[in-house]
């Protein structure tokens, strides 16, 4: 049976300008919008190992829709990792999803509509975007949606070549947890933004049925995020004040430091954030197994709502071209 996909569709997203409203300066048009089997075509699976050295094992398309790590439908799309097997010692981890977009974007608004993103123990989910052209850190990369184990709150991070810093205090609802961009910096912690709201990540945001996530990408602006659980009318979301800015100004320079980015989703396990031993030993997690890489290896059970279920990836431009 064929039902028709609830969706939201702004053919053309016109925002008056607006001094108070960091998000919107243009009138932006929809160029590419992704539902469902569209994800099959317009995204390349990477089987390279995780270089966060996560305890994952990144399958490909094929293996993934045998396995039904891959769902699709009409109105859907589903990246999961395996739930059913235990994972040996000497195999390389827990199979999941990598994927980047065959296209990359300049200016553009990019628009996330999700019922569920992978949450629980071991877990570090990634929505993000990267330079086509690299090499990293060349080019930049914009974390939106990233978080570990049972973390509630989003934290958005850019990572970019030396001489990108962000000012503590901008006008953003978000709380600054580190002002230097640079990945030579403090172990390339990047500048990162915490979100104000619980539950803007996890379970907390899976049990509201999720929301939207709106990344702003703006040679003239700079970068700009904002997240609604609530699923508020898209053009009230853009012209609240965004949960994270990162301004382009003598400080960090946009056109020096960023460049077309493709859009990547991910899931790993553990590795050098999920797992690393004080952030593990510090989470409630550490109560189910001594190490992160053993909980991932013994518990298929426990990664059940390790997935995520994408109801659409729209993409707008403020000519109405991608490049
Ligand atoms: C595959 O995954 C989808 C989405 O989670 C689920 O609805 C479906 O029942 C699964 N199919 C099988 C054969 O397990
Ligand atoms: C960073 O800025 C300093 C001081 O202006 C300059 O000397 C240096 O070359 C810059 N580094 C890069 C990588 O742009
Ligand atoms: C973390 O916990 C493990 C097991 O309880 C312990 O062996 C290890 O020393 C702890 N590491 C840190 C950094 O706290
Ligand atoms: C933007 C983009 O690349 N869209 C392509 C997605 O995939 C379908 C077919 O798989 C193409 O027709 C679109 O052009």
């Amino acid at each position: 049976m064929y039902t028709r996909c609830v969706i939201l569709v702004f053919v053309s997203l016109v925002v008056a300008v607006n001094a108070q409203s960091l998000l919107p300066s243009f009138t932006y048009s929809l160029i590419v919008s992704h539902v469902g089997y569209d994800f099959l075509g317009n995204f390349s699976w990477e089987t390279a190992d995780d270089l966060t050295h996560g305890r994952v094992n990144y399958v490909d398309q094929a293996t993934a829709l045998k396995d039904n790590l891959t769902f699709v439908s009409d109105c859907k799309f589903v990246m999961r990792a395996d739930d059913t097997k235990k994972v040996a010692k000497s195999a390389r981890g827990r199979d999941s999803i990598r994927i980047h977009s065959l296209n990359a974007y300049d200016d553009a608004l990019f628009v996330l509509d999700i019922s569920h993103m992978p949450e629980g123990c071991a877990t570090w989910p990634a929505w993000w975007t990267l330079s086509e052209k690299g090499p990293w850190p060349y080019g930049g990369e914009i974390d939106i949606i990233e978080g570990v184990n049972l973390d509630q709150r989003n934290l958005a991070s850019l990572h970019t070549t030396p001489n990108c810093t962000m000012p503590k205090v901008r006008l953003q609802t978000g709380s600054t947890e580190s002002t230097s961009c640079d990945t030579s910096v403090n172990y390339n912690q990047g500048c990162g933004v915490s979100f104000s709201e619980q539950d803007s990540y996890g379970a907390g945001f899976n049990a509201v049925g999720g929301g939207f996530y709106i990344m702003e990408k703006s040679s003239t602006k700079g970068i700009s995020l904002a997240a609604s659980r609530w699923r508020a009318p898209l053009d009230v979301v853009l012209l609240s004040i965004p949960d994270a800015y990162f301004p382009t100004n003598i400080n960090c320079d946009y056109s020096k430091h960023f460049n077309a980015h493709r859009i990547v989703f991910d899931l790993t396990f553990c590795g050098d954030w999920a797992g690393s031993e004080a952030v593990w030993n510090a989470s409630t997690c550490a109560a189910k197994a001594s190490t992160c890489d053993s909980f991932v290896d013994s518990n298929p059970d426990e990664f059940a709502e390790a997935y995520w279920e994408i109801n659409s990836l729209k993409i707008y431009t403020p000519h109405g071209f991608l490049r």
